[in-house]
């Protein structure tokens, strides 16, 4: 009988249908704890694809994204686990307050058009999610507590003000975000870029440098993004040492200055102190402008400051440009021989690293090196290799142990490792330094002189100074205004409105700050959020996020791999801290997605080569889209898309449609011949899709369903009960990756529904395969047989066949020298 092939399949009809139904039921909804539904003894999950940002419709990407976080939050519920899907949406940002610069439409009504279509695109995709925890970050009930956050934050000093330099287009007469300055120049108008000291808000993410790398070892997080973010920590230990820049008298006449520096630097590397024969300040560094004072450089150096203020801290790391830089006329102290050495100013010497100052060892740094060679300056060797040629022209950089040092008076001959501790022990004894450990990671600079986001709750008064926002009158609403274009003050300051406001000490008249957040703020939290969306008495209650938290699994682009993430591991350490929450990391495991490329290419606007799911969705179905994306390859790999291979899934999945059932008795355990083997194959079925789903091999899986779904057609008049097991067992597997053929085509075969169901187990006993016999040899001739289960593995045949006492005899306790394995016919051992 022909249950389903009474018609074509038409996807879109039986995706309305299971996607009506699932809504008007709440089916993904999952309660609290302690709300109607709830069941504590199921183990809680909360699986979480990271949130989107609505701009236009949603990409490959997304699809790939959301179909990925699909599959394991089915499987996981019909585990017997309560799980945690949610969705929302990272609305605050640039795109929309460009558009809207561009356009005048206000970036809330672009967004919440691309909110629309993004809600009704997942929708059609048929994902489960939790729709009532939905929010966007730029809704005043989000952004109400990331404000909040910020309080609590600039409470126990972790945020705080510091004079920084921003980038600056002299012509738009606006401040530029790091990614609006492109080759040193303005993206829009194409003028060279200058650095702007202004006030700036900043996160002391420093404070936690250590606990974000300690952490790091419970995480089950890829190797690379690991690796990435314990770079982004960048620790490194050595010592910090004092140069001194002295009163010019007496031989210092020229070189010192009035009053006296000290400059501390920071090196890895105190074992070459004996070998710094020049010294490099940043062209930022605060005693820069003291110390050339009156020096005859000076207008060369402040020329060159300028000049080197423009470019970008990328352009300046990079180490194979030339290196460029000014002599400043001074002289510092090297504290290990009292030698003078020269002051240059150079850009290749970052502010923000160390001290942002430098001892430069020429012979053992390759910049240092460089930097001596195109201005002629002295390169000392005092580290040597062992054994083996020093190499010429080039820095000798090796400092493992086997090496040794010279021209270092007393220090000589020991290894670098000893030199190192011995060295900064004596700099120690005489105050001229100490040991020290230095990171990469910067505070964190959250301001923004734009208008698209959260407003900084902080207010100044003349008498009071900065005064935060008192909590009950958050939100700090951010007001609606004509004229979005940043104007070098964020446009917020043109809002007399907003700007003028009351001191919440005083009373009298004060000002409000017009910077809004980093957008990387709202999505540091959102997690914890969507535990406990709609409390309006705080940003979420302590016991939900606890019973949630940590997310379980996290699935999102390796572009994120630094700063999102490592943003998010420090406010849930900081709100842990403070006492808000009870775990120290938000991520427990984490699986980064590759892209997708359309036809061999990466997609591009610019290109015009933009494939969007919606299309494919409208053509094929989402079953099809969501199989396909997630048949292309292992997920973390980059993939391509490609026309024709959808049309293939699309087959694949009409194939099942046309199978002919019979409703399901029960389960067939007692059929013979083909039909035991059809159920077999269903039951190896099971335990390689579940293995696979696991182990986030979708591919693989759907593989083995579409192998499955050739031999039910191969075997075609087996036993119908075989069949509708077979069927029923496609249905039930291919039900996370197609949700809505996959219940239609269940409820055909058991009137059930599919997502009530728990997830299928294999069955053991058929999966024991038949004995097979082996005649077992010595040297080739046959002196026993064994039988084993078909597919036992070669080490438990051999163990086996080895120890049957007639082997045993022949084998005399003579050594084997080879041991063979001939798969269901013999095993030989081979002796002297
Ligand atoms: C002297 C020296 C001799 C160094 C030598 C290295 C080799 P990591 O390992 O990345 O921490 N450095 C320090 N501050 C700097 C800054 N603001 N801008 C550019 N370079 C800076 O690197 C530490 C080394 O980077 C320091 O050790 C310093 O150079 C340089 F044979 O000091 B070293």
């Amino acid at each position: 009988m022909n249950l389903m092939n009474e018609s074509r399949y038409d996807p879109h009809a039986i995706e309305r249908k299971w996607q009506g139904l699932w809504d008007r039921e709440g089916t993904w909804q999952v309660p609290n704890p302690g709300e109607p539904g709830y069941d504590a003894d199921a183990p809680k999950s909360y699986v979480l694809e990271m949130l989107p940002y609505p701009s236009g419709e949603p990409h490959m990407g997304h699809l790939k994204n959301y179909s990925m976080g699909d599959v394991l939050a089915h499987f996981r519920r019909r585990s017997g686990m309560r799980v945690l899907h949610p969705m929302g949406y990272d609305a605050f940002g640039l795109p929309a307050e460009n558009h809207a610069i561009k356009t005048g439409e206000h970036p809330a009504v672009s967004t919440n058009k691309s909110i629309e279509e993004f809600r009704r695109q997942f929708k059609s995709w048929g994902i489960s999610i939790d729709w009532r925890r939905e929010f966007g970050t730029h809704e005043p009930s989000y952004y109400h507590w990331t404000q909040w956050i910020f309080l609590q934050l600039y409470e126990r000093g972790l945020a705080y003000r510091k004079r920084a330099p921003v980038k600056w287009c002299p012509k738009d007469q606006t401040v530029l975000a790091n990614e609006q300055v492109v080759d040193g120049r303005c993206e829009r108008c194409g003028t060279p870029v200058v650095a702007k000291m202004l006030e700036q808000w900043f996160f002391k993410i420093t404070d936690y440098a250590e606990r974000l790398l300690a952490d790091m070892a419970e995480l089950d997080w890829p190797e690379h993004v690991i690796t990435m973010q314990r770079n982004w920590i960048g620790r490194s230990e050595g010592a910090e040492v004092i140069f001194k820049c002295p009163e010019p008298v007496g031989e210092d006449a020229v070189g010192g200055c009035e009053p006296p520096i000290d400059f501390p630097v920071f090196t890895t590397r105190p074992d070459t102190l004996f070998g710094a024969t020049f010294f490099v300040l940043a062209p930022e560094h605060p005693d820069l402008e003291r110390l050339v004072q009156g020096s005859e450089h000076e207008s060369e150096v402040l020329d060159y400051v300028q000049k080197a203020l423009a470019e970008s801290i990328e352009e300046r790391a990079e180490t194979d440009r030339e290196k460029t830089g000014v002599f400043t006329g001074r002289t510092v102290i090297n504290p290990v021989n009292d030698e003078r050495i020269p002051v240059w100013v150079s850009d290749y010497v970052l502010m923000d690293y160390g001290t942002g100052a430098i001892m430069a060892v020429p012979a053992h740094d390759e910049r240092d090196f460089e930097f001596a060679q195109r201005f002629g300056l002295e390169i000392r060797r005092v580290v040597e290799p062992v054994d083996g040629d020093v190499p010429e022209g080039e820095a000798f950089v090796a400092h493992s142990g086997d090496e040794r040092l010279v021209n270092s008076d007393g220090f000589d001959g020991m290894s670098s490792p000893e030199a190192i501790k011995a060295i900064t022990a004596w700099l120690a004894e005489r105050s001229l330094g100490h040991p020290a450990v230095n990171y990469r990671l910067r505070d964190w600079l959250v301001s923004r002189q734009r208008y698209w986001g959260a407003p900084i709750p902080m207010i100044y008064c003349e008498e009071h100074g900065l005064v935060p926002v008192p909590e009950d009158q958050l939100p700090v609403l951010l007001p609606d205004i004509e004229d979005y274009a940043p104007k070098g003050k964020s446009p917020l300051a043109s809002s007399e409105e907003f700007v003028n406001t009351t001191c919440p000490r005083c009373g009298g008249p004060a000002r409000r700050e017009t910077d809004t957040m980093d957008t990387f703020v709202d999505s540091s939290w959102y997690f914890l959020r969507y535990c406990d969306p709609h409390n309006d008495e705080a940003a979420f209650d302590r016991r939900i996020v606890d019973y949630w938290m940590p997310v379980d699994q996290y699935i999102g682009g390796v572009e994120h791999a630094i700063l999102h993430l490592m943003y998010a591991r420090f406010f849930t350490k900081a709100l842990a801290d403070m006492g808000h929450l009870g775990v120290q990391e938000p991520f427990a495991r984490l699986f980064t997605q590759g892209m997708i490329t359309y036809e061999g290419a990466k997609m591009s606007k610019s290109k015009g080569n933009v494939i969007s799911p919606s299309s494919y969705v409208e053509r094929y179905g989402a079953d099809t889209a969501r199989c396909y994306i997630l048949s292309l390859g292992p997920p973390d790999q980059d993939a391509d898309w490609s026309d024709s291979g959808i049309i293939g899934v699309h087959r694949f999945l009409s194939r099942i449609w046309r199978l002919e059932v019979e409703p399901l008795g029960g389960y067939p355990a007692d059929l013979e011949g083909d039909a035991r083997g059809l159920v077999r194959f269903a039951n190896e079925t099971i335990a390689a899709v579940t293995r696979d789903i696991v182990r986030f091999h979708f591919n693989t899986a759907l593989a083995s369903l579409n192998k499955l779904v050739n031999e039910i057609y191969r075997l075609g008049d087996v036993d119908e009960r075989a069949r509708s097991f077979a069927t029923a067992t496609v249905a039930s597997l291919l039900f996370p990756f197609a949700p809505h053929l996959s219940a239609e085509v269940y409820d055909r075969v058991t009137g059930k529904r599919v997502w009530e169901e728990p997830w299928p187990e294999a069955d053991e006993s058929i999966l024991r395969r038949d004995m097979v016999k082996l005649v077992v040899q010595v040297n080739g001739k046959v002196r026993d047989s064994i039988e084993v289960p078909a597919g036992t593995a070669d080490d438990e045949i051999k163990r086996t066949a080895f120890e049957r006492p007639n082997v045993q005899r022949h084998l005399d306790g003579k050594q084997v020298v080879r041991e063979i394995v001939v798969p269901d016919r013999l095993v030989n051992f081979v002796i002297r």
